[in-house]
């Protein structure tokens, strides 16, 4: 096992990967930039190096800095997290180059997915249901693009290849819109992601967003850890998730785990990964794959008792996933609540100092968070300071023990979503379960106007 770990990331996640090293034995290096400098998981590591000044370019996406703090600091392996370079396939190829371990898949296989055309074609050849779609990329010849529409039906998608996390799309519902929208979208495609490759589905009108959390070590054992629902989302970015999907019969997901283990035995897939599904009418659809540990995970870690965190260092350090498929169980039903420092009405940041945190407690209650009374949150960064997760035995004590999680959770001096929570945890919908992804901002347009 490693004896030190560097930790490419900061807020919560820094604080949460800390901790798997913690209780793990292992040492714990944080970078930090200018703005995190008095950041309490930055104290609590065992070395901090300062790696630049606020902005994420200069400091949580400087390679050669981050790379540099692990050579001076004499870390082992580094851990990406979740966004800024964990699913960046150069940084992990330069991390293994200068002799470190990059806890996460290989850069080739973070390469095929951060490519959703590569993606998809995989999950075809693995046995992976996919959305109905064209064959790989669109040509560039018009008929062949209204044929294919044609075929599949509108209204159509045409989502960019370097896209993903809903950038680089634009839905097409008539003939006359769809040559124009194909050239658009390849034209933004390639000034944003330098890849001007675009592909075509059939557009899924009001879906649920169902992913499967998977893990995969190097001699060839895959297992999937359960489902999340994480369709409770606005502009993309998820505010709740939970699991397991409400309402979704066992043999279904069941049958679409399996197929996604498979496919990462087939693909020699490393590490953790998440396989995105849209769920409509009963059928599931596969559209992206994340190679990073998500915000989210904490669910499925209630939920099934595996610490997905040192599962990964783990499987970096070259061990042996600890289970097998047979010996995972699912038990009782976890919430999770992302609380984000922004304005509750127009959901524009609110950093600033918290004058007041108190968070929840109690049986089945945890909070991943970095925050404290006096903590500053800094306005260059994402506006999430933190997360409740709650496990019950049943659906409704976790949505009990959520309501109550909220009525306990104080927090002065900024903004937060908190508000929010309460009143969609009192939603008769919410309630009942399995929403779709438009719920949320269908609910918003009725009630914060
Ligand atoms: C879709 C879709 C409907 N049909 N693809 C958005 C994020 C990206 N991961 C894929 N996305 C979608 N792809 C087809 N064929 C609807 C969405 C979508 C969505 C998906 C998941 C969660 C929230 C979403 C919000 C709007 C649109």
């Amino acid at each position: 096992m490693f004896k030190k770990i560097l930790i490419a990331n900061r807020g919560e996640i820094a604080l949460r990967i800390q901790r798997a090293c913690r209780e793990m034995g292992i040492k714990a290096v944080v970078v930090y930039s200018e703005a995190d400098r008095e950041a309490k998981y930055v104290k609590l590591a065992d070395e901090a190096v300062c790696i630049g000044p606020p902005a994420s370019n200069l400091s949580y996406l400087n390679m050669p800095a981050i790379i540099a703090a692990a050579e001076v600091t004499d870390a082992e392996a580094i851990h990406p997290g979740y966004g800024f370079l964990s699913e960046n396939a150069d940084f992990a190829e330069r991390v293994e180059r200068s002799g470190f371990a990059f806890i996460g898949p290989t850069p080739e296989s973070i390469r095929t997915m951060g490519d959703k055309v590569a993606a998809k074609q995989a999950m075809i050849k693995a046995g992976v249901p996919c959305v109905p779609g064209s064959e790989g990329a669109l040509p560039d010849d018009s008929k062949e693009i209204i044929r294919q529409a044609r075929a599949l039906g509108y209204p159509v998608i045409i989502k960019a290849a370097g896209g993903g996390g809903g950038r680089g799309m634009r839905v097409v519902h008539t003939e006359a819109a769809l040559v124009n929208a194909v050239a658009t979208t390849r034209t933004e495609a390639g000034a944003a992601f330098g890849n001007p490759a675009v592909y075509m589905e059939k557009f899924l009108e009001n879906p649920r967003h169902v992913e499967i959390q998977i893990l995969a070590d190097t001699f060839k054992n895959a297992v999937w850890l359960g489902e999340r629902d994480c369709s409770m989302q606005r502009r993309h970015q998820k505010i709740m998730e939970e699991a397991p999907a409400p309402g979704i019969p066992r043999r279904v997901i069941e049958k679409i785990g399996d197929r996604c283990a498979a496919a990462c035995k087939k693909m020699g897939y490393r590490g953790a990964g998440t396989f995105e599904f849209l769920y409509e009418n009963g059928e599931f659809y596969f559209i992206e794959m994340n190679t990073r540990v998500q915000v989210e995970h904490p669910v499925t870690e209630l939920v099934t008792g595996i610490d997905i965190v040192q599962m990964q260092i783990r499987v970096a350090a070259g061990e042996k996933l600890p289970f097998t498929q047979r010996s995972i169980q699912v038990r009782g039903h976890a919430l999770e609540c992302r609380i984000n420092a922004e304005d509750p009405y127009k959901f524009t940041p609110s950093p600033g100092r918290i004058t007041l945190w108190h968070p929840p407690g109690g049986p089945g209650v945890r909070v991943d968070s970095h925050a404290y009374t006096n903590y500053h949150v800094p306005p260059q960064y994402d506006s999430m300071i933190g997360k409740i997760i709650v496990h019950g035995d049943t659906r409704e004590q976790a949505l009990a023990r959520m309501r109550t999680a909220l009525s306990e959770t104080v927090i002065e001096g900024i903004q937060t979503n908190v508000a929010l929570h309460r009143e969609l945890l009192a939603d008769a919908k919410v309630i009942a379960g399995g929403t779709s992804i438009h719920y949320l901002e269908g609910w918003l347009a009725q009630h914060r106007r």
